[in-house]
């Protein structure tokens, strides 16, 4: 009993750490509210600089010692420093609320439309006393932004495409709920009585975003979840509380739903809130057709119980071996299970090596042998170097010269690594006719070539069809990477026949990348399932732009998972030897 209260006292007292997301919110928050107020762009452009080095950090910021330690992180100056440590202290930072009393909170929302920097932001502000969406909706609606300047037709009709699109309900990326949900299933496994935490929902499926996200607390006896919650740094408010299952919204507006259960439902609850829906409705329906009932407590026969505790106690009940979440979707991986044909999913393990990343050459944060020795780190073999092609879009794109002077380095490089191998790459832009933006004979000197869209991203679906193929066609072209260009919460993708692509990519043959970034996850699960239909390799490829993204892998590999990949489906998952003669098979 004392022992209990003492972790009682820990887990009551405890607060939580400040999640790195929500330094890298808060200073996003500084550069929007300044860009609005109209500040110099030196100050903003170091907030936005900030945010975006403490997302890719791979440690928690709330374990760095003071100060000190955190001005040693590069790019990190004693001013930046001493706001991380005061928001760690206060959870806020006083400069940020006095922003916060000048610009109306609701035109943050209206720098994520289309067309909509600080400048027309603060015009319609000014002019119209546009405060947020709903007050840009309905001037939209009674043409009232017909007489300010620089918001023509074109424009207009595109805020309005995108203020509908915006009504739907918020999601997050998977990586940045991750950032609320680990910390809280760690506060919540601190408390007394708890035996057992997980976090379940579309988290636990390893979908790309999260809409809210689901716990399941497993306790013996009694437990005052709604105290605990509240007592949580992170709570803002709880939307419902009972003495089984609470609601609470985070400090950054996501939702979280907690249920408690016994030690006897637990396989039960978490294999329910698990989900999706659909598999849930398939599962019960197999246990009714024997006679059964399956419920968020258990597996019943009659008013008996036969399973609950663990979610394999059940499935083996029902006659079925283990299903990953990341499968329960309800594409047919009940009836594979049946036939003993689910496939042996891929795991971060099996991945030889990464075949897309970048140096400080292109636009990456470090230099190549910090990105080698990062990727040994992660146990890889072998990377490849990817640098952008000269393009408009990339300002330190590299010409032909340039990388010809990267391929030299990589020779020299190589010369003194054993167990690890860099090939040599370049990513290269697609044209929006399909041309290359490099020529043969350079490219033909690499091991790898990824080719990439990155403008032109609204063509009709015939024309940015067949400028891929055409550039699938090209003799060197070994990827195509992130196929689909969106980015999630920003831009859907683009226009293509994929069944065209891929068909040409197993013709050719090349392979298509599974891209890694957080907010890319390019391609998706079903396009997965579609490339393994298609006997084509896919390459789960970091994008890394500094040694710490390398990190983004495991998403990579849990969007594969979900795609039904196995290790054999993946490209980069096999030895060095085999990865270079397929290379080679894509040299026409
Ligand atoms: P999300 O939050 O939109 O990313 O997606 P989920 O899958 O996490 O959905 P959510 O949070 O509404 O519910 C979590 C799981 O709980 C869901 O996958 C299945 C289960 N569940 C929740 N409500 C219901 C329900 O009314 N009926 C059934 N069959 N299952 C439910
Ligand atoms: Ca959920
Ligand atoms: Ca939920």
């Amino acid at each position: 009993m004392a022992a209990e209260s003492a972790v009682a006292a820990r887990g009551a007292t405890r607060p939580a750490a400040l999640p790195n997301e929500a330094v890298a919110a808060a200073f996003d928050e500084m550069a929007d509210l300044l860009a609005i107020s109209g500040e110099n762009r030196f100050r903003i452009g170091a907030y936005r600089r900030a945010a975006r080095i403490v997302r890719t950090l791979p440690r928690a910021l709330s374990e760095f010692a003071g100060i000190e330690e955190l001005d040693q992180i590069p790019g990190i100056g004693p001013d930046l420093a001493a706001k991380i440590q005061e928001l760690l202290r206060t959870r806020t930072l006083r400069s940020l609320q006095q922003l916060r009393t000048k610009v109306p909170a609701g035109l943050r929302a209206l720098l994520g439309l289309p067309g909509l920097g600080p400048i027309r932001v603060r015009a319609l502000h000014s002019a119209l006393g546009i405060k947020g969406m709903d007050d840009l909706r309905r001037a939209l609606a009674a043409d009232r932004l017909q007489r300010l300047r620089g918001f023509g037709p074109v424009l207009q009709q595109r805020l309005e495409q995108a203020l509908s699109a915006a009504a739907a309900p918020q999601r997050w990326l998977w990586s940045v709920a991750a950032q609320y949900a680990e910390p809280l299933r760690d506060y919540l496994r601190s408390l007394p009585r708890v035996t057992q935490v997980e976090i379940a929902g579309s988290y636990r499926r390893g979908r790309d975003t999260v809409g809210d996200l689901d716990l399941v607390v497993c306790a013996r006896g009694p437990l005052d979840l709604a105290s605990a919650l509240r007592g949580y740094a992170e709570v803002r408010d709880l939307s419902a509380a009972g003495p089984t299952r609470c609601s609470a919204v985070l400090a950054n507006g996501m939702q979280v739903d907690v249920r408690v259960v016994a030690p006897d439902s637990a396989g039960a609850a978490l294999y329910y809130f698990t989900g999706s829906r659909e598999h849930g409705v398939r599962m019960r329906q197999r246990a009714q057709a024997r006679g059964l009932k399956l419920n968020e407590y258990g597996l019943f026969r009659g008013r008996r119980r036969i399973a609950g505790a663990s979610e394999q106690q059940i499935l083996t009940a029902l006659g079925l071996p283990w299903i990953a979440p990341e499968l329960r979707e309800d594409r047919g991986e009940i009836d594979a299970a049946q036939r003993g044909e689910l496939p042996q999913l891929i795991e971060l393990r099996d991945l030889q090596g990464d075949l897309h990343a970048h140096t400080s050459a292109s636009d990456g944060r470090e230099p190549m042998p910090k990105m080698v020795a990062a990727a040994r780190a992660q146990k890889l073999r072998f990377m490849a170097i990817t640098d952008h092609s000269r393009h408009l879009g990339v300002v330190h794109g590299l010409d032909a010269g340039r990388l010809a002077r990267q391929i030299d380095e990589i020779d020299a490089l190589n010369e003194t690594l054993e167990d690890f191998a860099v090939l040599k790459g370049a990513e290269v832009d697609i044209l929006p006719d399909g041309r290359l933006a490099l020529p043969d004979s350079i490219l033909r000197r690499l091991d790898v070539v990824v080719a990439a869209i990155h403008s032109h991203f609204d063509l009709p679906q015939a024309q940015q069809t067949s400028r891929i193929l055409r550039a699938l066609e090209r003799p060197c072209v070994s990827i195509l990477a992130h196929p689909t260009g969106r980015l999630l919460g920003e831009r859907a993708p683009y226009a293509v026949s994929f069944e065209r692509i891929l068909a040409a990519a197993r013709a050719r043959p090349c392979f298509l990348e599974l891209n890694s970034q957080p907010a890319r996850l390019d391609m998706d699960d079903v396009l997965c399932q579609a490339a393994h239909a298609h006997g084509v390799l896919v390459s789960v490829a970091s994008d890394a732009h500094s040694g710490a993204e390398l990190a983004d892998l495991a998403g990579g590999i849990r969007q594969a998972r979900r795609g039904w990949l196995c290790a054999k489906d993946v490209l980069n998952a096999r030895p060095l030897r085999e990865v270079k003669a397929l290379l080679a098979t894509t040299r026409l």
